[in-house]
């Protein structure tokens, strides 16, 4: 029999070294796939554009909070409105970014602008529609086929006059941003018609329109702030929810959620608010740059949104999520059945208004 020297070098070390190599490739493969699945690639953060502004001497300290996390495109957006703030003030004005609600959820957050302890946030109209009556219309399903619809109503008449209605009640509203087109999810069954959803417990965000949307679907909704969303999922509370692909994968409801229906049910726009008291604290130059840099910050964060909606899908899916894409009919059943929420909510919102935004699809 032949003596196994110990040299490392000798046969049984090689083998072993190959077997060890093959587990730590696999592993750093695993791992390299992983980080890449996990770190999106965000499209790069764009360069200032605009001269110095000329402030008053006084130097000034923002705090922005958040409910998305740190790799949500909402986030980026927020790091290209700091960038450009600070350097356009000269660094006269500091911008504090906090994400994943860590200053407060969306009405807490509004909340605190009112009472002038945070200066700034960005929370989904349709929490705010008991504050604002006519951020609804954002809640009504299919209203929006497609971004550039949303766009045009946003930048247009109807989302100025909105953002200068919303500007009262020691709020002042100065932009908008993309949440996105809202996407099924649920850890019991693929969902393709409205009779699947029949008793299911889907989380829906504090708001009128959309507990009445999930009830006409059958299922049965459960009002809940997006901070308690992760948890209430992990522990069954809800078996599902709505939101987003990009907030789907930066919140990681894949990994308690298994199947997901492609849904596009609503478009809900993210809206940029200041406070009051800090805002009449500041000269009209910086009002003025602050007023820019959230018209930069919202146009960059929905070219995030939309650049990595389907890259952020596709990854989903290679991520085991199991996503159903509806077929026109399947999708035609579901805007069929919602039609009734158009009828609740059409003299409370403001028939007009839904007329307008409906005759910017038709002017497509
Ligand atoms: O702060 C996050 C919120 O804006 C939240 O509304 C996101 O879409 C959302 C949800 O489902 O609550």
């Amino acid at each position: 029999m032949t003596t196994i020297t110990s040299s490392p070098h000798t046969t049984r070390p090689r083998r072993t070294r190959s077997r060890l190599t093959t587990l730590m490739m696999a592993t750093v493969l695993g791992l390299t796939s992983l980080s890449a699945a996990a770190a999106t690639e965000m499209p790069p953060i764009p360069e200032v554009t605009g001269d110095v502004v000329e402030g008053d001497g006084n130097d000034y300290s923002l705090k922005f909070n958040i409910g998305l996390t740190q790799s949500s495109a909402q986030y980026r957006g927020l790091e290209y409105f700091k960038k450009i703030v600070e350097q356009r003030s000269d660094g006269h004005i500091q911008v504090q970014t906090f994400h994943s609600a860590q200053l407060g959820d969306d009405l807490q957050s509004v909340s605190a602008l009112q009472a002038g302890t945070l200066e700034m946030t960005a929370p989904s109209t349709s929490p705010m529609v008991s504050m604002f009556p006519q951020f609804a219309v954002f809640d009504l399903p299919f209203l929006f086929p497609t971004p550039e619809i949303a766009d045009k109503v946003l930048d247009g008449d109807i989302g100025q006059q909105m953002l200068k209605d919303a500007s009262t009640k020691g709020l002042v509203a100065i932009g908008w941003a993309e949440n996105g087109y809202r996407q099924l999810t649920n850890s019991k069954l693929a969902v393709t018609s409205p009779s699947d959803l029949d008793g299911l417990k889907v989380r829906t965000m504090q708001n009128p329109i959309h507990l009445d949307i999930w009830r006409t679907l059958g299922a049965n909704p459960t009002p809940m702030s997006f901070a308690e969303l992760f948890t209430a999922l992990e522990q069954g509370v809800v078996d599902g929810q709505e939101n987003p692909w990009i907030t789907i994968e930066s919140s990681k409801f894949n990994e308690v959620q298994h199947y997901a229906t492609e849904t596009n049910h609503v478009y809900t726009p993210f809206i940029t608010l200041v406070s009051e008291r800090f805002w009449d604290r500041l000269p009209e130059s910086y009002q003025q740059l602050l007023r820019e840099a959230a018209k930069q910050m919202g146009d960059y964060e929905r070219q995030v949104s939309r650049t990595l909606n389907d890259q952020i899908k596709q990854e989903l899916k290679d991520q085991g999520m199991q996503i159903t894409e509806l077929t026109p009919e399947q999708i035609a059943t579901f805007q069929e059945d919602l039609a009734p929420v158009y009828d609740d909510w059409r003299d409370k919102i403001g028939g007009d208004l839904i007329d307008r935004i409906r005759a910017e699809s038709q002017a497509q």
